[in-house]
């Protein structure tokens, strides 16, 4: 892309009273973060595809999160799963320091209550007080390792359910769950927050008891400032509008992070903004708004978002599909950074219906190509980074020295 695209959309932004400085500024600081199970094998109920240099220890999780944040200069923190990502010998704290050294922290540690056979009737929810106090005993444990990771973030989802009526009681699940995430958020670190995320189905299907971000949101409440809502992209109905959650939950203060992927595999596993880059645009908008916003709550709230992936790749490689994804969530984020906010203003106030949707489209159709190329040159990493991945040798290196592994298991 030529330096002249690059500087006639510099010129269409300063027309529309758009600081470029301001935008590239905002490019430079946002942050991704990748999930270490997103570089193992993986697959579906139906197989599990092994991938040839696929990681399988947590030293090669780390080792291909660094390679994705030298790629793009934007993912420098990798979401942890406890116990897919515990070390063999439980030295966490050289963990910690093998993966500072590769240039990257550890962000989000997520508690693992699903894995276990004693989680088939549920975890927190689970009848038996002693699975309940199991769970907690990990998710405990989780809260003490975010002192020694130095995150500030405890991200939490649960398989609980049932899936035949009568069961279990439905209120007494959520009395038993209440209990368990009030213990949860007197244990959590200082100035360390809990995500609740939610699910509508899967893998209980007659009910779930984090079933929508509303149950996430009157939890949030009830428990305090500590704890918030974590929306994932794929743990909705097809046709829901996401963005109006988003802006919900960011106007309440409790919108605290994302999941993204793309919900047409109904879970994790698709590249975000794959089939509808239009929904993650309009997710990004009501982000930005809310950034610049008068509010301080909101705008602190938004500020303060963590944008996680959890996406599992199964066919499609690892390392490609994830630096995939992280450039679409760059892309989407620098359209909404040029959506005119005053102009779009005045449309809304006037009841200008079509001008409104007009700005706000244009702001989408704005081809960002120029402007991201001059971004990550002067961030000093390739100006596509896929090419500039595929053009690395990693592939290769990872594919020769770590050869193909067995898939079963799924995450190790
Ligand atoms: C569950 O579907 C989920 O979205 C949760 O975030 C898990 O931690 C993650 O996927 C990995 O299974
Ligand atoms: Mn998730």
């Amino acid at each position: 892309m030529s330096n002249k695209a690059y500087d006639l959309l510099v010129e269409d932004l300063s027309n529309l009273g758009i600081d470029i400085e301001q935008v590239k500024t905002a490019l430079k600081n946002q942050h991704i973060e990748t999930p270490s199970w997103g570089y193992a094998n993986s697959g579906t109920r139906f197989k599990a595809f092994a991938w040839p240099g696929a990681a399988t220890t947590t030293q090669q999780k780390l080792d291909d999160a660094a390679m994705v944040h030298k790629m793009t200069g934007i993912t420098p923190t990798v979401a942890v799963h406890i116990p897919w990502d515990r070390p063999a010998d439980d030295d966490y704290d050289a963990m910690c320091q093998y993966a500072e050294a590769q240039g990257i922290r550890i962000g989000a540690v997520n508690p693992n209550v699903f894995q276990d056979d004693e989680y088939k009737l549920g975890s927190l929810g689970n009848p038996d007080p002693a699975i309940q106090e199991r769970a907690l005993d990990h998710i405990l444990e989780c809260c003490n390792l975010m002192t020694k990771f130095k995150s500030d973030t405890l991200s939490l989802w649960f398989a609980d359910g049932t899936n035949y009526a009568g069961q279990d009681s439905l209120r007494g699940r959520k009395r038993r769950f209440e209990a368990g995430l009030r213990t949860i958020y007197q244990h959590l670190p200082a100035n360390s927050r809990m995500l609740i995320e939610y699910k509508f189905f899967e893998p209980a299907f007659y009910s779930t008891d984090i079933p929508d971000w509303g149950t996430a949101y009157a939890w949030a409440l009830k428990l305090g400032p500590q704890a918030q809502v974590l929306v994932d992209l794929g743990h909705h109905a097809q046709g829901v509008n996401i963005e109006q959650i988003v802006a919900f939950l960011l106007d309440e203060g409790r919108l605290g992070g994302f999941h993204f992927n793309n919900r047409k595999y109904a879970d994790d596993d698709l590249i975000v903004g794959s089939v509808n880059p239009y929904e993650l645009f309009l997710i990004y908008n009501e982000l930005v708004g809310a950034e610049l916003s008068d509010d301080e709550i909101t705008s602190a709230t938004a500020q303060n978002v963590a944008y996680m992936l959890d996406q599992c790749h199964n066919i499609e490689g690892k390392m490609a599909p994830i630096i995939y994804s992280v450039l679409n969530c760059q892309e989407s984020y620098a359209k909404a950074l040029l959506v005119p906010r005053k102009q779009l203003a005045e449309a809304q106030r006037n009841g200008d219906i079509l001008g409104a949707h007009d700005i706000l489209n244009n702001a989408y159709r704005s081809d960002v190509r120029p402007l991201l190329a001059q971004i990550r040159r002067e961030m000093g990493v390739p100006s596509h980074p896929i090419a500039g991945y595929r053009a690395s040798g990693y592939e290769e290196k990872i594919q020769s020295e770590r050869g193909l592994a067995d898939p079963s298991g799924g995450f190790q």
